[in-house]
């Protein structure tokens, strides 16, 4: 092997080290971030916002679903009142953990009580119950199963049926668009 044969072999193995280490360097970002010998595309913090970019998309798509929580205003346009029928209104809606419910009323003239199944039949809380009283209670539905609303001034309850029963059930998780129905 003569002189320039051997200075081409050289050349070739220190370009193969050299590339070799950035593709190392590439995949790794722990990288000291004075590498010489890396093109400024491979550069650490040229590859981090893309590697932060990705990272963020995949959070979007799990965090998602919690958004697609419903808030419901009871008895929508009438809001909580008396001389509405609540158990119509909640007939057919699906009441689902993660959703919320807003009891829009003139504030004074209503107010809204958390009760048991015994206090809605009754129309009366247990003492210290405290009642909502904002005029805009929001109210989230943080757990599973059978919830009791009741308004608790004047008779509004007994007499003008002022209550509201309805029935968590577990949270929905919606599934990701599939490629098929997204081709179609
Ligand atoms: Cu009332």
């Amino acid at each position: 092997m003569d002189e320039n044969g051997t200075k081409g072999l050289m050349v070739m193995i220190m370009l193969l080290v050299t590339l070799l280490l950035v593709w190392k360097y590439g995949e790794d970002s722990q990288l000291p971030l004075s590498a010489p010998h890396m093109p400024p595309s491979l550069h650490p913090l040229a590859v981090l916002p893309s590697r932060l970019l990705s990272f963020s998309t995949d959070y979007a798509a799990i965090l998602v679903p919690s958004i697609l929580a419903t808030e419901f205003v009871v008895g929508d346009d009438k809001g909580w009142t008396i001389n509405f029928d609540y158990q119509a209104w909640a007939q057919g809606k699906e009441f689902h953990v993660g959703d919320t419910l807003v009891f829009k009323y003139k504030e004074g003239a209503h107010n809204v009580l958390k009760v048991n199944g015994t206090g809605f039949q009754q129309c009366a809380a247990p003492a210290g119950t405290e009642a909502l009283i904002s005029g805009s209670d929001v109210i989230p539905l943080a757990l599973l199963g059978r919830k009791w609303y009741i308004c608790g001034v004047a008779k509004h309850c007994e007499v003008e049926n002022q209550k509201l029963f309805i029935t968590v059930l577990p949270q929905t998780v919606s599934p990701a668009p599939s490629p098929i129905s997204a081709a179609n």
